[in-house]
């Protein structure tokens, strides 16, 4: 299991849980000192990414990009996959997929986490299922050449669409077969919503395609109260070899947060595997 660390780029989503908030090129020269393999980007549009180097940023310091979030289309542009109106619905499926474009040039997959909205506002449940699972298919579609989509469920403040694992499972099972979905597994709203985190895991662990790391309070992993001891051996029974990518506040600020989170990466999974 790889380690990596976040960086968003999006003003409007100070005091969210990444650890890093800096430029790109400071913020990859930081991830590669402290050991990490890979690092994952919260942007505020793809422009943010294309206007660096990042393919060779990448190279020079020997790191790779786990995951790309698409949730400043939420955040900052205020589109939901799951939006009444089908021309809001378009234009949120269209910021995912140029996500997806951009991660995918790095072998990279886009992350739908907050873009996937909820009912409310005269939408009922069931409308907004229907329509997150319409535009998910457009924007798997549009991944299918290229990388894997991975769909995130969140916990029950900020969503009612899927969250739990089991919850994810049997909405990527309404797509039409085929499409490249994993689901992403973030321990942090895993702890609020599972009954057992480790036994979602055990029970989903074929459909895992990225991990979020993070403690019970969304601290970095070592300031909370997870037990991670279960949780890493169910990773390690399914075969999962993915990312431990740290989505957590900078507490108690970015520094010590990104290097706390090295630590516990070596002491759970250990610095080779
Ligand atoms: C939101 O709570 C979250 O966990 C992010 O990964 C979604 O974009
Ligand atoms: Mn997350």
């Amino acid at each position: 299991m790889k380690s990596s660390l976040t960086v968003s780029l999006v003003e409007e989503a100070r005091g969210g849980p990444f650890v890093l908030w800096e430029s790109l090129p400071t913020a990859i020269a930081k991830t590669a000192r402290l050991g990490f393999d890979a690092i994952e980007i919260f942007p505020p549009s793809p422009d943010a990414i294309r206007e660096v180097p990042l393919k060779q940023l990448l190279a020079d310091h020997g790191l790779a990009l786990a995951a790309v979030g698409t949730g400043a289309g939420w955040v900052k542009h205020r589109l939901s996959l799951a939006d009444p109106d089908p021309a809001v619905r378009t234009r949120a499926v269209d910021f995912v997929r140029s996500i997806i474009d951009v991660a995918a040039e790095l072998g990279a997959s886009a992350i739908i986490g907050s873009m996937q909205g909820r009912s409310g506002n005269g939408v009922s449940r069931e409308a907004s299922r229907d329509h997150l699972i319409d535009s998910l298919g457009r924007c798997a579609r549009a991944a299918a050449e290229q990388t894997p989509l991975l769909y995130e469920p969140l916990n029950r403040y900020e969503t009612d669409q899927a969250c739990t694992l089991a919850d994810g499972a049997a909405l990527l099972g309404q797509l039409e077969s085929g499409l490249p979905v994993r689901l992403l597994a973030d321990l942090f709203h895993m702890g609020i919503e599972e009954t057992d985190v480790a036994a979602a895991i055990r029970a989903h662990g074929d459909s895992i395609g990225h991990v979020h790391f993070v403690d019970s309070n969304r601290r970095p992993v070592g300031c909370g109260h997870t037990d991670f001891g279960p949780i890493v051996r169910a990773l390690r029974e399914v075969g999962y070899q993915g990312y431990l990518s740290a989505e957590a506040f900078p507490y108690p600020d970015s520094d010590a947060a990104a290097a706390q989170t090295i630590r516990a990466h070596q002491y759970w999974v250990g610095a080779s595997a």
